[in-house]
């Protein structure tokens, strides 16, 4: 169904942004207190409702890294890690007030002088005394190779290896990538309009994460079991400081993807003090409300939201109020074009 896949590849790419515009001024701060858990909720009524044009949100550099990934996907109708140097170096010099990580900026600096197929590699493996990052910048930026490969699982962990490596060469920062990529690619191959089973849809992480087999595919295995049993306790209370505490709400992408696999789960159903219908928004405000880094979270789990529900899940009040909303939509629309033309390469 073309007007599915259209609806789902726009919402991955709004959720995206949405998460990232509504989470970003929280980036930082504690799991929200009570009351301002009641501040959010009034704010995202209005954000969400209102007709009346608020400030343009500002997005960071998560949709700013997904947008140059993207446009170069689209651009050379193939990975060229190169190209994505060179657009992620650019767009960051366009605006490098956009709250970019310590480390991913010295590789930016360093494509800066010149970037070609023997040094693209070179400056992210240097990082952290030659560990590499572990922060989830990876799987930040990661959706567009989803898209590019939703039907194709083991082009789908190629493309994000090999992405992925140029800013993020320790096996935690990778894996992370892998298994965002993984719960997009599952949510846009399911039916929004049938309930989710939501335990087969952690199940099935746990086995693709098993398939890989390294050491930290292992520990990213126990994370999704404990997502799993947090996602299974009844209630309407999914009690924020055990889930910072269990499965965190760091920089780090352990601490992150996890997460933000579990707000999307957690999200079919109600959550106390989060007054809506909409699960898409449950899921991103929810993310907020855990505290940490709160764009990325909300980023990550509304990109697998919007795979899931379609982009028609969000109002057009709240998306008029995002930084180049109609752009990120676009930029849906081209990717599903160039995804229909790979399918049978
Ligand atoms: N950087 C931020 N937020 C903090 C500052 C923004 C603030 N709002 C401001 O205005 O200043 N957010 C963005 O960064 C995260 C993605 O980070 P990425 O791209 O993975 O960067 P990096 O530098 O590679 O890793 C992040 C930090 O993690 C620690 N780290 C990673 N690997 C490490 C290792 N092997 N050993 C020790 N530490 C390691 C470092 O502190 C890195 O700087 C997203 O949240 C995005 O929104
Ligand atoms: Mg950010
Ligand atoms: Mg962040």
């Amino acid at each position: 169904d073309t007007a599915l896949l259209k609806n789902k590849f726009r919402g991955t790419m709004l959720g995206v942004l949405i998460g990232d515009c509504l989470g970003s001024p929280y980036e930082g701060l504690e799991k929200l207190s009570r009351l301002k858990k009641t501040v959010l909720q009034r704010k995202h009524d209005k954000l969400w409702e209102t007709k009346f044009r608020e400030p343009v949100m500002t997005y960071t550099d998560d949709s700013a890294m997904t947008r140059a990934l993207a446009e170069s996907l689209i651009e050379k109708r193939d990975l060229d890690i190169v190209d994505v140097a060179q657009r992620f170096a650019k767009s960051y010099y366009e605006n490098p007030d956009r709250g970019y990580g310590a480390g991913t900026i010295t590789i930016l600096k360093q494509w800066k002088e010149h970037v070609d197929e023997t040094n693209v590699k070179i400056p992210a493996k240097n990082l952290f005394d030659g560990l590499g990052s572990y922060g989830n910048g990876g799987a930040m930026k990661i959706a567009p190779v989803p898209l590019f490969a939703y039907n194709n699982y083991d082009k789908l962990l190629h493309y994000v290896k090999e992405v992925t490596k140029i800013t993020h060469t320790h096996e935690l920062g990778i894996n992370g990538a892998i298994l965002q990529a993984i719960a997009i690619q599952q949510s846009l191959h399911l039916n929004p309009s049938e309930e989710l089973n939501v335990s087969n849809f952690v199940d099935n992480l746990i086995s693709k994460m098993d398939k890989i087999g390294d050491d930290s595919s292992q520990l990213y295995k126990e994370r999704l079991s404990i997502v799993k049993n947090l996602v299974s306790e009844e209630g309407d209370d999914p009690n924020e400081e055990r889930v910072v505490q269990e499965l965190g709400n760091s920089i780090r992408a352990l601490e992150s993807v996890p997460t933000a696999i579990f707000c999307f789960l957690r999200a079919q159903r109600r959550i106390r003090r989060i007054r809506t219908d909409n699960p898409l928004r449950r899921a991103i405000q929810y993310a907020i409300t855990l505290g940490g880094d709160t764009d990325t979270i909300a980023s990550m789990a509304g990109a697998i939201a919007g795979a899931f529900y379609g982009y028609e899940k969000f109002s057009i009040q709240l998306l008029s109020h995002c930084e180049e909303w109609e752009l990120f939509r676009e930029i849906g629309d081209k990717m599903l074009d160039l995804a229909m033309s790979q399918i049978n390469k």
